[in-house]
C-alpha cells in the first residue's frame, strides 16, 4: 500500500497528511522556497531504532506486533504533540547487518533495551571464503526472514504503509563480512576479487529490495519510508557511512559504479552517510540517479555548507541528525551561510536519553521529546525566515552545553633529533617515507640500510618508524589519508619489524622481540571495532603483543584475559557514548578484582577525552591508534 495512491486525501488514524505529503513533493521538485514554512521538517519521535532509547519494549525484534505497535502509537502521540511535517511509516527494522547476515555474518542479539542488532563478527577470513559465497536466499538466509516476517504482519494488519529495512550499503556490507582493515589491505592487494565481492553484493542488495518491495506491494521506483522519512520517487536508500572512511579514489572506484547500479534498477535513490562527506563531493555527483543525499553533518558546519553549495540544489539534501541539545544554535550555525533552500529538508532524530553537542558528540540528556521536537522545528523556521529576509543570523553561543567529548586530538609531540650520520639519516629517511608510501620493499630496504649504518634497533623504531607514523597520523588529522591508509601504513611497520625481529631477539633474548602484552578489546555493549583494529595494528607494528579480545567484551572477560595472559596493560575502546559507562565499570572491576596495581588501563575511542579518561580513573588515553603506541611506552616504563 502506498501514500501516494489515488485518494485525494491521505489521511492516517484521523491525521490529514496531504499538506505535508505536498510540502514534500515540492522539495523534491527542487522548487525555489519563498517561505520557511514550505521547508520540510520531519522529526523521529519515536526513533524505530534502540540506540538511545529508554522505552524499547521487550521482543521488539523477536514480534512482528510488538515493532509494529510501538511504532504505530508513537507516531499517532508524535502526530498529536509535535508541529512539523512528519509522515508515519512502518519501518522494518533489524539494525545494520541484515544483508552482511544473508552471507554468514552472524549477528548479535540485543540483551538490553538500548541495543540494535549488528554484525558481530566478520564471516570473510580469507580469499577462498570469498569464492565460496553464493547469492543468499531472502526467504532462508540470515536475517532477512524477519524482515518479511514483520512486513507481512504490518501490511497485513495495519494501514500504516510500510517502508524498507536498512540494507545499509555494498561496501559497507563488504566491510562488514570481512572486516574493515582486511578490506582495505584487500582493497591494494586484491582489487579484483573485491571488485568480483562488490558485485555479488550488489546484486543481493537489488535482489533483497524487490523481494521487500515485493511484500510491500510498492514499485520499485517509489518507497514509503526511506531513512526516515517519506521519500516521493525514490525507490531505494542506501548508507555509506564508509565513505566518510575512505578516500574519493578507492570510493570512485569501489563504490560509484555499485551505488549507480542500484540506484538504475530503482529509479534513482538516496546516499545517507554521517560525517563530513565533502571531499566526495564528486563521487556523488557521478553516482547515476542520484536523488538524495541524506546526511548527519555532526557538528561539522563548514563540510556541510562545502556539500551542500557544492551540490548546487541539484538533488534533494535531507538533514539528517540526531537531535542537538540547542538546536536554536545549531541550526542557525548551520544555516548561516545559505540563502538558496531548494531541495532543502530536514530529517531529524531525537532519542530519549542523547543528544548532541555543538561539535558534533554526543552528550547523554534528559528532556522531553517532544518539546525539543518543537524547538528544532521553531529553530529551524525562525533560521530560514531570517535568511530567506537577507538577514545575518547571531550565532552567539549561548545555549552551548559543555560536554567532555573531545573531537580534536592533541598533535603527536616533536621527536627530539639526536646527531645522527648523513647515511643514519638518508637510512631513517627511507623508513619513514616507506610508511608514508605503505611501500612493504622499501621499509625493508630503509631498515637493513639503517642497520648497516650502524643504527640500533630501538633507533630505527623511534627515530624511523615512529616518526614515519607521526607523519601518517598528521596526513590523517589533515583530512589527506584516510583509514584505508592509516591500516596501509600499519601493515608497513608490521613488514619492517620483522627484519628487525631477528636481531632483537639475537641481542636480548626472546622477551626482546615482544616488548610486553596488551589485552585490547571493545567495551560492553559497543560493536563497533574499526578504531580498535587500528590501534591493535599500531601496536603489534610497534612489537607489542596484543590479545585482541573483540568486540562487545565484559569486564570480568577482560580480567579473565590479563590474568591468564599475566598482562600488564588493558586497552579498552569504544564509540557509543551510551555504553561509555561500561568503560568505567571495567575500570572498577579492576579495582574490586584488587588488580590496579598490576595492570593498567588505557582508553581510547572517539567520544573519549583525556577528562573522561581521569574521571573514571583510567591510567592512560590516546586520542589516536598512533598516539596509542607512545602511551602503551609510558604506561609500561619503555618510554
Ligand atoms: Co556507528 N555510530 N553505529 N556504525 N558509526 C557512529 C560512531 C556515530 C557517531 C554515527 C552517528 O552519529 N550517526 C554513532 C555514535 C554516537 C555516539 O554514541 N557517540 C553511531 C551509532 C549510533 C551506531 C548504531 C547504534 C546505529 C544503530 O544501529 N542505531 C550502531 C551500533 C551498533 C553497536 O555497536 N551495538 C552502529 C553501527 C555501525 C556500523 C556497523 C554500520 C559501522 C561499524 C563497523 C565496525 O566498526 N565494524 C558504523 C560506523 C562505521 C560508524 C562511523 C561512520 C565511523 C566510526 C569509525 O569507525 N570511525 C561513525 C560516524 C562517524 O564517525 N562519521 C559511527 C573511524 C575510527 C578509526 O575512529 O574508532 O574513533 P575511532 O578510532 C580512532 C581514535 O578514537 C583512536 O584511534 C582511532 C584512529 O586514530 N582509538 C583509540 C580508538 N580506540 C582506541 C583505543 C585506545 C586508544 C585510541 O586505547 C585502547
Amino acid at each position: 500500500m502506498l501514500w501516494f495512491g489515488n485518494a485525494s486525501k491521505k489521511v492516517w488514524r484521523g491525521f490529514d497528511l496531504t499538506g505535508r505529503i505536498n510540502k514534500i513533493e515540492r522539495a523534491f521538485q527542487l522548487q525555489p522556497i519563498t517561505t520557511a514554512e514550505e521547508i520540510p521538517i520531519l522529526v523521529n519521535t519515536p526513533t524505530y531504532f534502540s540506540f538511545g532509547s529508554l522505552h524499547k519494549p521487550d521482543k521488539y525484534y523477536s514480534d512482528p506486533a510488538v515493532m509494529l505497535e510501538y511504532q504505530a502509537d508513537g507516531y499517532e502521540k508524535h502526530l498529536e504533540l509535535v508541529r512539523d511535517d512528519f509522515v508515519p511509516y512502518f519501518m522494518p527494522w533489524f539494525g545494520t547487518g541484515v544483508l552482511a547476515s544473508g552471507f554468514g555474518a552472524s549477528i548479535h542479539i540485543p540483551d538490553d533495551p538500548g541495543d540494535d542488532p549488528a554484525v558481530l563478527e566478520p564471516c570473510i577470513k580469507t580469499p577462498s571464503d570469498i569464492a565460496r559465497l553464493r547469492l543468499p536466499d531472502p526467504t532462508c538466509d540470515g536475517w532477512m526472514p524477519r524482515v518479511l516476517d514483520s512486513i507481512d504482519f504490518a501490511v497485513a494488519v495495519e494501514d500504516l504503509p510500510v517502508g524498507l529495512t536498512d540494507m545499509q550499503g555494498p561496501l559497507d556490507t563488504v566491510g562488514q563480512m570481512c572486516g574493515q582493515a582486511q578490506l582495505y589491505k584487500w582493497m591494494y592487494s586484491e582489487p579484483k576479487m573485491i571488485h568480483e565481492l562488490m558485485d555479488l553484493v550488489t546484486e543481493a542488495f537489488i535482489d533483497w529490495v524487490k523481494v521487500q518491495k515485493q511484500h510491500i506491494g510498492e514499485p520499485l521506483e517509489k518507497s514509503n519510508g526511506l531513512q526516515g522519512t517519506y521519500s516521493p520517487g525514490c525507490g531505494v536508500w542506501e548508507s555509506d557511512d564508509d565513505l566518510v572512511l575512505i578516500d574519493p579514489g578507492l570510493y570512485q572506484e569501489f563504490v560509484v559504479p555499485y551505488v549507480s547500479r542500484i540506484f538504475d534498477a530503482f529509479g534513482g535513490g538516496s546516499v545517507h552517510f554521517c560525517g563530513n562527506g565533502a571531499p566526495h563531493l564528486n563521487n556523488l555527483l557521478q553516482i547515476k540517479h542520484l536523488q538524495v543525499v541524506n546526511n548527519s553533518p555532526l557538528g561539522n558546519f563548514a563540510a556541510f555548507e562545502a556539500l551542500y553549495k557544492g551540490l548546487e540544489n541539484k538533488v534533494v539534501f535531507q538533514v539528517q541528525d540526531a537531535s542537538s541539545a540547542t538546536p536554536e544554535y545549531y541550526y542557525r550555525k548551520l544555516l548561516s551561510q545559505i540563502d538558496d533552500f531548494r531541495g532543502l529538508m530536514f530529517v531529524t532524530f531525537v532519542m530519549d536519553i542523547v543528544g548532541m553537542d555543538n561539535q558534533g558528540g554526543y552528550i547523554p540528556v534528559s528532556w522531553n521529546p517532544y518539546q525539543i521536537a518543537n524547538r528544532i522545528v521553531d529553530s529551524v523556521r525562525r533560521a530560514v525566515e531570517k535568511r530567506l529576509q537577507g538577514e545575518t543570523l547571531e550565532l552567539e553561543e549561548e545555549h552551548q552545553v559543555q560536554t567532555t567529548i573531545s573531537k580534536f586530538p592533541d598533535k603527536e609531540g616533536e621527536i627530539v633529533q639526536p646527531e645522527h650520520s648523513p647515511d643514519e639519516i638518508a637510512a631513517l629517511e627511507l623508513v619513514r617515507q616507506a610508511l608514508v608510501d605503505f611501500d612493504r620493499l622499501a621499509i625493508r630496504t630503509g631498515v637493513q640500510a639503517a642497520l648497516d649504518a650502524g643504527l640500533q634497533p630501538f633507533d630505527i623504531v623511534i627515530h624511523g618508524m615512529a616518526e614515519g607514523m607521526n607523519r601518517v597520523g598528521q596526513l590523517y588529522e589533515t583530512g589527506e589519508y584516510f583509514l584505508p591508509q592509516l591500516v596501509m601504513a600499519g601493515d608497513t611497520m608490521k613488514e619492517g619489524m620483522t627484519v628487525l625481529a631477528p636481531i632483537l631477539k639475537e641481542s636480548g633474548g626472546e622477551e626482546n622481540v615482544s616488548r610486553g602484552k596488551v589485552i585490547l578489546g571493545t567495551v560492553k555493549g559497543d560493536l563497533h571495532d574499526i578504531g580498535k583494529n587500528l590501534v591493535r595494528t599500531m601496536l603489534e607494528g610497534a612489537r607489542f603483543e596484543v590479545i585482541d579480545l573483540g568486540v562487545d567484551v565484559a569486564p570480568d572477560e577482560f580480567i579473565h584475559a590479563a590474568l591468564e595472559h599475566q598482562a600488564g596493560l588493558v586497552g579498552l575502546s569504544a564509540l557509543l557514548t551510551t555504553t561509555l559507562t561500561n568503560m568505567k565499570l571495567t575500570v572498577e572491576a579492576f579495582d574490586d578484582a584488587g588488580l590496579r596495581d598490576k595492570v593498567k588501563i588505557i582508553v581510547g575511542g572517539a567520544p573519549i577525552s583525556q577528562e573522561f579518561a581521569d574521571s573514571i580513573g583510567a591510567d592512560g588515553y590516546a586520542p589516536t591508534a598512533v598516539g596509542a603506541i607512545k602511551e602503551t611506552e609510558r604506561l609500561l616504563g619503555l618510554d
